[in-house]
């Protein structure tokens, strides 16, 4: 398998914390956001919507979206269960990741580490505040302390949610302190073969002044 991937992308980390907790052999090509090489033809061939990640199958078909490829590794593994039930809350969350994390905390990131922020104040204020409060509808989510946010196993909603909860603080946002966020943050980083290899954004990801 091949990854469309960039390193200091959070919904690529989903992908490759995935792919290691797996032991999926997979070989990383770096496409440059910040130089806009996912709008390049050959990358919109692989995913009309012209974004990383994207997996290639070892047939040549693509799948675009984070969670699609998490789904789509997690089948028959211990990342997804079987029961149509849990299988739904692991989809609750994956959803809710998608509509009310990602949406706006990996925004207000790209504009504060490219320091767009301050040319988007309203904007960047505007997402910290809604991805403040899908922290603390998660907060809400693991209040009964549950090890996990869909109850005592491990999934691949688990990994979702880590993506853009665990630097929440480089969007501005607050995820650590809000109640017990930062124990279950500790406990994903504590599955077997775990590994956050996030790096920071480059220089050139910076905005012209
Ligand atoms: N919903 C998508 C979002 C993917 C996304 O926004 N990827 C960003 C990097 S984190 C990207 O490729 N941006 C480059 C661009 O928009 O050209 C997912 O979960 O995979």
């Amino acid at each position: 398998m091949r990854l469309y991937d960039h390193p200091a992308s959070g919904n690529c980390l989903k992908a490759r914390i995935a792919l290691r907790q797996l032991g999926v052999p997979y070989e990383a090509v770096t496409v440059d956001l910040f130089r806009r090489e996912t709008r390049a033809p050959e990358h919109m061939a692989r995913n009309p919507d012209g974004r990383v990640p994207v997996l290639e199958l070892d047939s040549g078909r693509t799948i675009p979206e984070s969670g699609a490829i998490l789904l789509y590794l997690a089948e028959g593994t211990h990342l997804l269960p079987d029961d149509r039930l849990e299988r739904a809350t692991v989809h609750q969350w994956m959803f809710f990741e998608q509509n009310q994390v990602e949406s706006s905390l990996a925004v207000a990131r790209f504009l504060v580490l490219t320091g767009r922020d301050e040319k988007y104040r309203a904007v960047t204020d505007s997402l910290v505040a809604r991805g403040q409060g899908a922290l603390s509808s998660l907060a809400r989510g693991l209040a009964d302390e549950r090890r996990f946010i869909c109850g005592d196993d491990y999934t691949v909603a688990d990994i979702a949610l880590y993506g853009y909860v665990h630097c929440a603080h480089e969007a501005g946002a607050d995820a650590r302190g809000q109640g017990t966020i930062g124990a279950w943050l500790e406990r994903v980083e504590a599955t077997p073969g775990f590994e956050n290899d996030l790096v920071p954004f480059p220089a050139h990801a910076m905005a012209a002044s």
